[in-house]
């Protein structure tokens, strides 16, 4: 008897030749199919390039399985007869075909897997719904290692997976003596340092084209789509790792932290749209970083700070958002309400901090971690905004956001909606935190050094205002004593001056909304 064909959905970050469900194959016999769908293209508005990278890559991977000798069905977003959903796509390619058996790895986001958990019965075939096993923690792994626990400390299941991949160690201790470097990982950046220029691939016909049809199609998306200078092919991700490891690792721990007028990329490694999207694996990201310790190349603040990242946080967001799935995306432990202001979507507020971070977002669909916690996550967080609104802002500007790695660092480690779920204390500051990190402060119409009054850094009196605020909340938390100790000492004055500096900030927030729905235009005057 002739085993049934197979027809395997291949999503747009599941670009991986050895994913679970390709694996499963008889490339002669069998089937992939992809499609690009408006479904996916918009169920948020995500940024220009973000549809045009995935769509591009999509296309190439296709490509590639084709010529490894797969038989693949791909459906671009302008065919004619394209249904828009993926649930008809794969309905049509069963019926024409005449397929029973269908595969899949399990998509990263809760919102897919809940649709794709009906299809068995919808299309009346088997659906068989794998593990994505490019993650290097399973979920039964996470959910072995939280189950009891209040706290999820991403440190302690870091050295978890530190021992589980063999990754820095030696006779089963952290080479060094220590899991964590990073004491030595907070430098400002010096004046003179020459800073790498980031990898700059020049457009082949299929991006063209693809550029085309997002530009048509897509125009009231939010970004700049053009210039396009991110990789869209294995080769190509595999050079921007390349050259991470030889022209940036080195100093990637010196200056993780830092932030610089003009300067987008620094020292960090540009790479989590690939690693997520399929074109690298974590692994060898990893593993290659190791190597580079080993060759002496890089020093092990860089090496293990870089690790931490992959090793450690990915996975561990990872394993958050299904541990707490459903409802962690409803969480908001801090009651916040206020509106997203409208300056996240022009960048226009006389806070340059604010509106570096934001630039460098509209024009690249990327922001480095500092400015994505300490500058943009810090405002949402000080500011009280709504979390579903902040959820869906940094899941359609981010050309590396899906779901499972948006949600936890937006509910758990800016806004932390999820009560400390993740979060150990919430990461806010004032505006010495930014002032010691960047050069924003001299670029600002705003003193850093003022605390209150016309001039005063917003996040000043925010930050204050945010403490005082949720005292009840915070001052038993013994990581918070000192400064709760600091703001008993200040008069009842003080604390009226700030909360009626932070009230007049936020109803000025609100009047520039309104002002932008009118002139297109927001700009603080407070
Ligand atoms: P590098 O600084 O070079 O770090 C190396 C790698 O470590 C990254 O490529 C990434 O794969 C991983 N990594 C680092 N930090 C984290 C983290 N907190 N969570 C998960 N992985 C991490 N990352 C995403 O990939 N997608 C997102 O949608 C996303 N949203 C974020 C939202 C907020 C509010 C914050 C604070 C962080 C978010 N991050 C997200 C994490 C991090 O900011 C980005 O991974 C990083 O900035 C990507 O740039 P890079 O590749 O140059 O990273
Ligand atoms: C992000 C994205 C976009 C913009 N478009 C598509 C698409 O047309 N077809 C597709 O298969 N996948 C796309 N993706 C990626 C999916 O949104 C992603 O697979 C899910 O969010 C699960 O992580
Ligand atoms: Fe940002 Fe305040 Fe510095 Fe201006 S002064 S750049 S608002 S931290």
């Amino acid at each position: 008897m002739n085993t049934p064909t197979k027809l395997c959905l291949v999503l747009g970050d599941q670009l991986t030749a050895s994913l679970s469900s390709i694996r499963t194959l008889d490339p002669k016999h069998d089937w992939i199919l992809m499609a690009e769908v408006a479904q996916e293209a918009k169920y948020v508005k995500h940024h220009k390039k973000k549809i045009a990278f995935i769509f591009s890559a999509m296309r190439h991977f296709a490509a590639e399985l084709k010529s490894s000798g797969y038989q693949v069905r791909y459906r671009r977003i302008d065919d004619g007869d394209n249904k828009g959903g993926l649930f008809d796509e794969v309905l049509l390619a069963t019926q024409e075909l005449n397929v029973k058996h269908v595969v899949i790895t399990k998509p990263g986001e809760y919102r897919l897997l809940a649709q794709f958990e009906t299809w068995s019965s919808q299309l009346g075939t088997q659906v068989d719904l794998l593990d994505d096993d490019r993650f290097l923690a399973t979920q039964t792994e996470f959910e072995q290692w939280a189950k009891g626990k209040k706290q999820l400390r991403m440190e302690f299941f870091y050295r978890v997976m530190r021992q589980k991949w063999n990754v820095l160690m030696e006779n089963g201790k952290p080479i060094g003596g220590k899991w964590n470097y990073d004491q030595q990982n907070r430098k400002k950046l010096p004046k003179q340092l020459a800073i790498p220029e980031p990898d700059n691939f020049a457009l082949d016909a299929c991006t063209e084209e693809v550029i085309k049809e997002v530009e048509q199609r897509f125009a009231e998306h939010f970004g700049d789509l053009t210039p396009f200078h991110y990789a869209v092919t294995r080769t190509q991700a595999l050079s921007v790792l390349t050259s991470f490891i030889d022209n940036r690792l080195a100093l990637f721990g010196d200056y993780q932290d830092a932030m610089q007028q003009g300067q987008d990329w620094l020292f960090h490694s540009h790479i989590s749209l690939y690693i997520n999207v399929g074109l690298l694996t974590p692994l060898e990201t990893i593993r290659a970083a190791e190597q580079a310790y080993y060759a002496g190349t890089a020093p092990l603040n860089a090496v293990e700070g870089f690790i931490r990242q992959v090793l450690g946080w990915r996975e561990y967001v990872r394993g958050l958002y299904w541990f707490s799935m459903p409802g962690y995306e409803k969480r908001n432990g801090l009651q916040a309400t206020r509106p997203l202001p409208d300056f996240f979507w022009t960048g226009k507020t006389k806070m340059n901090c604010l509106s570096e971070c934001i630039r460098n977002t509209r024009e690249n669909a990327y922001a480095h971690h500092i400015q994505r916690l300490m500058v943009l996550g810090n405002f949402a967080l000080l500011a009280g905004l709504n979390p579903e609104e902040v959820q869906e802002w940094y899941l359609l500007v981010y050309i590396d956001a899906f779901e499972w790695v948006e949600l936890p660092n937006v509910n758990g480690m800016i806004l932390f909606a999820d009560d400390g779920l993740l979060a150990s204390k919430p990461y806010a500051a004032s505006g010495a935190y930014i002032n010691k990190m960047s050069n924003y402060c001299q670029h600002c119409h705003y003193k850093v050094n003022v605390k209150l009054g016309e001039d005063a850094c917003p996040f000043n009196y925010l930050y204050w205002h945010f403490l005082i605020k949720h005292k009840d909340k915070f001052a038993n938390n013994p990581r918070m004593a000192m400064i709760y100790r600091t703001l008993e000492k200040k008069t009842e004055e003080d604390v009226q001056a700030i909360k009626v500096h932070s009230h007049a900030f936020f109803e000025q927030l609100k009047r520039s909304g309104e002002e932008l729905d009118k002139n297109a235009q927001a700009t603080f005057t407070f």
